[in-house]
Parts: structure tokens; C-alpha cells; sequence
């Protein structure tokens, strides 16, 4: 009996750690940005979340900080970079944006990062669907004394989540 309760905990614990990591990505470098005033875009990951249905509530990202930008950019505190969490969609069907993080520096150093806006928190996909297909958009404002065609190089990591 004891041994049989055992196992009962056992599949418990394993199936609870198995759905936190299905709806995680690893960490991953960020794309190089250039200051010029264009979006890049990362790759997508479907990734499930614990709701029946895809919520914008359950769908983060998060960041490593203190990377520093190329020093061929002015050192600036006032430089911000615009990152948005999106939900692709299949074509014909808008992809959805869900929040608005904004990146702040302290000369060259990446040192904060807040959650600008909230854009959705109800349902993503259809109904019954609870994976999301998450990326990032992300912007870099220029200063006049930036080396044009300068990127900021891989200054800081991200990961993405549909808990
Ligand atoms: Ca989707
Ligand atoms: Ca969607």
C-alpha cells in the first residue's frame, strides 16, 4: 500500500514538472539590433499553457540584463528599446500583440526592463486551442551620434512563457 502511494506521488510530481517545462523555452540570445529605426522579429515557439484556451494572461517574457550595446553606439541614458510579446497566427488571420515591455540603459549598460503595456489578457486562439505560437518583435531607438549601421550585438537573453 505504502508503495502504491508512493507511486501515485511519484507520477504526480513528474507530470506537474513535465507541463512547467513544456510551456518554457530555455534561454535564448537575442537577435542583434541595428539603431536605424527597423523592427527585427525572433523566430516563433509553440508552446502549451495549463488553460483549455491560449490566454494573453498566461504569455510572458523575460530578460537578462546588464549586457552592454557595441561601443560604436553613444553611451545614452536616454535610449530606449521597444520590445513587444506577439502571438503568430496562421495567415490571413493578424497576429496578436499581447504586451509591450521597454528597455532602459545606463550609458551603454542594458539596466532595466518594465512591462510598458497590457494589449490582451483573454483569449489568444481559438477555443479549446492552449498553445501559442510566441515571439518578440523588438526596436532600438537611434542617437544622432550612433555609428550608422552599427548593431548592438547580443547584449542580453530572453526566454519565452505560456505557463
Ligand atoms: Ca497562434
Ligand atoms: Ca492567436
Amino acid at each position: 500500500m505504502k508503495k502504491f502511494l508512493f507511486a501515485m506521488i511519484m507520477a504526480a510530481v513528474t507530470f506537474f514538472a513535465y507541463n512547467v517545462s513544456a510551456a518554457t523555452t530555455s534561454y535564448m540570445t537575442a537577435p542583434s539590433l541595428l539603431p536605424e529605426g527597423s523592427t527585427v522579429t525572433t523566430s516563433s515557439y509553440s508552446l502549451q499553457g495549463s488553460t483549455i484556451t491560449a490566454q494573453g494572461s498566461h504569455c510572458k517574457a523575460y530578460f537578462t540584463l546588464h549586457g552592454t550595446i557595441s561601443v560604436n553606439l553613444a553611451a545614452w541614458s536616454n535610449r530606449v528599446m521597444t520590445i513587444a510579446l506577439w502571438d503568430e497566427d496562421p495567415i490571413f488571420n493578424p497576429n496578436d500583440k499581447i504586451k509591450v515591455y521597454k528597455g532602459t540603459f545606463t550609458g551603454r549598460e542594458f539596466t532595466g526592463i518594465t512591462v510598458d503595456s497590457v494589449l490582451i489578457t483573454g483569449d489568444l486562439e481559438d477555443t479549446n486551442d492552449p498553445t501559442a505560437e510566441l515571439y518578440l518583435s523588438l526596436y532600438i531607438t537611434k542617437n544622432s551620434q550612433d555609428v550608422s549601421g552599427a548593431y548592438t550585438g547580443n547584449f542580453f537573453q530572453y526566454k519565452l512563457e505560456n505557463s
